[in-house]
């Protein structure tokens, strides 16, 4: 298949791409390298170096023999867009290619603006490409657990049926997410559910939990197929944080009282879950979400998973929560349609957490301390956070 990885410098689009070219898949890359810009804003790295995408595609050209192709531009300029489109001609689309922290889009008007320009006027040009050129094309789209929020009830997969004034309906899932990032991936769902029912595109929506992991077979082949792996407060992800964390000897942060519950799956499995969904395309006009996620756990318990894993133990800070969620709250999300299509998902294991402790052991030396507590307080509307100016989208 020609599938086209928007995003596919990132955390996940690069472990992607490489996944599906070994696979034999003919693979091109999207990416505009606005998350390297926001480590130049924010003053932080990833914790393991990564070569340029240049670099990676050679290097892997060298390891398998295999060409990924890359498209540099931005999803948000429509002409670019639609060069690629018919350049490429590709036969499915998996798009990471979004700003995907919640602290990011928090820090003030400017960051909500910037993200949700860039996400929503990228997927709205990703459509019209799609609707334009060749309307077959299957679109996987990355979407976020925290699109519903954290509801009273059970999280459907995407859907609810509704009973009202005696009357039946499914409809789609309600949504409160808490953050202007979460909202734009809501904006996305609603715009890729119209565009399906309005001109017959077909997509499957993957509403993702929190990924945790670097390391993946195919990263694994040479240091310089490696992906990133964040511990700033802005783009480190709790898991992920937790561990490099307790190897630089400092407190674990939980926010709160870690009462929060979150569904969680490993980079292994995210790959994985994306070739299922490329596998199994849904029919002409067909929108559909899975609930992309293996296990869940309330941070509490992850951060004393990590503190019993560390030799020695680690110290753990109940920090008052920057953001505006619930601590404790009911959590009971379905997430069976991935399995009953073939996902044998990795659980999170103690050796996973001890390999990772590894990793960060080796490039330890290489954080910047200063960018580990939190900083953006979801209450304000101003946060002092970032050095220099932020990548702008041209809308
Ligand atoms: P990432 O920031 O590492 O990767 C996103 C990539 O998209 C970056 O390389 C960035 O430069 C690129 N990009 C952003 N805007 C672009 C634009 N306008 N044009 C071209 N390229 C652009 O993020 P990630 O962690 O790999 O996440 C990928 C996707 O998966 C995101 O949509 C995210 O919301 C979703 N997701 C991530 C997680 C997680 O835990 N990391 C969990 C659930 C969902
Ligand atoms: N948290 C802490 N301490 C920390 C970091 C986070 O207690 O040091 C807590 C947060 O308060 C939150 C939870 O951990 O309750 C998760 O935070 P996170 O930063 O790990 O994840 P989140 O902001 O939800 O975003 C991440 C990705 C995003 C993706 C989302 C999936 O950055 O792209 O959409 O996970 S989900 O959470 O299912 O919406």
């Amino acid at each position: 298949m020609k599938v086209l990885v928007l995003g596919g410098d990132g955390y996940l689009g690069w472990p992607t791409a490489l996944y599906l070219s070994r696979r034999g898949h003919e693979v091109g890359v999207v990416d505009n390298f606005a998350r390297r810009q926001y480590d130049f804003e924010l003053g932080a790295e990833s914790l393991v170096p990564i070569a340029s995408l240049q670099e990676r595609i050679r290097v892997w050209q060298a390891v398998s023999g295999r060409v990924i192709t890359p498209f540099i531009g931005d999803l948000t300029d429509a002409e670019f867009v639609y060069r690629v489109f018919r350049e490429f001609e590709p036969e499915a689309i998996v798009h990471f290619g979004e700003q995907r922290s919640a602290p990011y889009s928090m820090i003030d008007r400017r960051h909500a603006v910037y993200t949700q320009v860039n996400n929503v006027v990228g997927t709205l040009n990703v459509l019209y490409a799609m609707a334009e050129i060749n309307p077959a094309v299957h679109l996987v789209k990355l979407g976020s657990m925290g699109e519903y929020g954290t509801p009273n009830i059970d999280i459907e997969e995407g859907f609810l049926e509704v009973t009202h004034n005696g009357r039946r309906d499914v409809l789609p899932y309600p949504k409160q997410p808490g953050s202007m990032y979460h909202l734009s991936k809501v904006h996305d769902s609603h715009n890729i559910l119209f565009a399906c029912r309005n001109w017959g595109l077909r997509s499957t929506d993957l509403n993702q939990g929190i990924v945790y992991g670097q390391v993946t077979e195919e990263t694994a082949q040479d240091p310089r197929l490696a992906t990133r792996l964040d511990y700033d407060a802005v783009f480190g992800t709790v898991l992920n944080r937790f561990i490099i964390q307790a190897v630089l000897g400092h407190p674990l942060t939980v926010y709160g009282q870690g009462g929060q519950t979150r569904g969680m799956l490993d980079i292994r499995d995210t790959v994985r879950c994306i070739e299922i969904a490329l596998e199994n395309p849904p029919a002409p006009g067909e929108y559909r979400v899975f609930n992309q996620f293996v296990e869940e756990f309330s941070v509490k318990q992850l951060a004393e998973l990590v503190a019993r894993l560390w030799p020695g133990g680690a110290r753990i800070d109940y920090l008052p929560n920057p953001r505006t969620e619930a601590d404790s709250h009911y959590y009971n999300a379905r997430h069976t349609k991935l399995m009953d299509l073939g996902l044998k998902p990795h659980l999170l294991s103690e050796t996973l957490i001890e390999s990772l402790f590894e990793v960060v052991e080796r490039h330890k030396d290489r954080v910047n301390w200063e960018a580990i507590r939190p900083t953006v307080d979801w209450r304000r509307t101003h946060n002092a956070v970032g050095q220099v100016g932020m990548p702008v989208s041209r809308g």
